[in-house]
């Protein structure tokens, strides 16, 4: 990973890639802009957390049967404020919201669909661990009709124009790709000046890690292949590097950046916990598919245990998934494990 003495700013990162395409309108790059500022208003509003009476529940539950913190109402309120006016997007999905979120009538609409986790990590709000935001950016796929379906928005994770997550940790930062091998790009923000400045650019996973991420605490609701996998990680053999060493905080997207940086995987495999969620936790649309677009970016790769994330065929906007993520040499080993081609 190289890193750059320049202190660009994201903007000029995101026009400096802009034009690379001729044919680019500056749409695109004006929907990014857009998203960045709701990021720093989020991570102004997430830092003052323990400053302020802002913790605790709503008390409402989310679309997910979940508790619902007071800034994840927040976050999700200043993405939609701020991105529903710019002229840019057809529609957008929350993982807050349960159904598609329209565009009002009063303002213009643009060809692309955004997708989104505002607060990631909720659970960790008021112990002052890292949480984060995801993003995912879409092309519609039909232009110019008035009515956006949910066909339109369901679209597999390879077809994704643009990914990634700001994590607001010890620092904020913001951590995105647009595919196509222009690289994953990470930037903090310098709070004083209210820029994000470039910081880890060219991000590469490593081939191999030595970090396994996952709730052991479900041990007991896994099935035989899943318990077999993470006692591979946990056995002692030299030669490939084990045992592991295990790091798990519950945000994903912590999590996920450590491991990016490190190398390692992150795991939520399918449980048994709730008959209702054979799948697992976490939902493919606004987690899983951002970061395999990131993680794959970077040399890594993402599987639900049977093949790649990106490829998984949509068919709720609200979807869950298992989810294997991080280092490819590790993450095709899971998938050996899970497909049970290896026990
Ligand atoms: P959230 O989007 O409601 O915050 O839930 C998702 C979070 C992820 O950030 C994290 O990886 C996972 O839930 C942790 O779940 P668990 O507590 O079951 O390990
Ligand atoms: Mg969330």
């Amino acid at each position: 990973m190289q890193k750059s003495g320049v202190g660009i700013t994201i903007t000029q990162h995101i026009l400096n890639q802009q034009r690379q395409y001729p044919e680019a309108t500056g749409a695109f790059t004006n929907l990014l802009n857009e998203l960045i500022v709701a990021a720093k208003v989020i991570s102004r509003e997430v830092n003052k957390a323990g400053l302020v009476d802002i913790l605790g529940s709503t008390g409402e539950i989310n679309i997910q049967e979940e508790q619902v913190q007071k800034l994840d109402v927040f976050a999700n309120r200043v993405i939609i404020e701020r991105m529903q006016h710019i002229g840019e997007l057809c529609c957008m999905g929350s993982e807050e919201v349960a159904d598609l979120i329209n565009i009002p009538s009063q303002y213009p609409k643009g060809n692309y669909i955004l997708l989104f986790d505002p607060l990631d990590g909720s659970s960790n709000i008021d112990v002052n661990v890292s949480i984060g935001t995801i993003f995912s950016i879409y092309r519609r796929t039909n232009e110019g009709s008035d009515e956006v379906l949910l066909d339109e928005v369901l679209q597999r994770g390879i077809k994704q124009v643009a990914a990634g997550y700001f994590i607001y940790g010890s620092s904020t930062i913001m951590v995105y790709t647009t595919g196509n091998g222009t690289g994953v790009h990470g930037f903090t923000l310098y709070p004083s000046v209210g820029e994000f400045l470039l910081s880890h650019e060219n991000i590469k996973i490593p081939e191999k890690g030595k970090i396994y991420s996952v709730n052991e605490g479900n041990y007991n609701y896994w099935d035989e292949k899943t318990r077999a996998l993470v006692d591979y990680f946990k056995a002692k053999d030299k030669e490939t590097g084990r045992p592991y060493t295990s790091r798990y905080v519950g945000s994903l997207v912590a999590d996920f950046h450590r491991n990016l940086l490190k190398g390692g995987i992150f795991m939520y495999p399918a449980d048994l916990k709730d008959p209702k969620k054979p799948h697992g936790k976490l939902r493919l649309m606004v987690e899983a598919n951002p970061l395999a677009m990131v993680v794959q970016e970077a040399g890594g790769y993402a599987s639900d245990g049977q093949g790649p994330i990106l490829e998984v065929e949509p068919k709720e906007l609200h979807q869950r998934t298992p989810l294997f993520i991080g280092s490819k040499r590790d993450v095709e080993l899971a998938e050996e494990f899970i497909s049970g081609k290896r026990s």
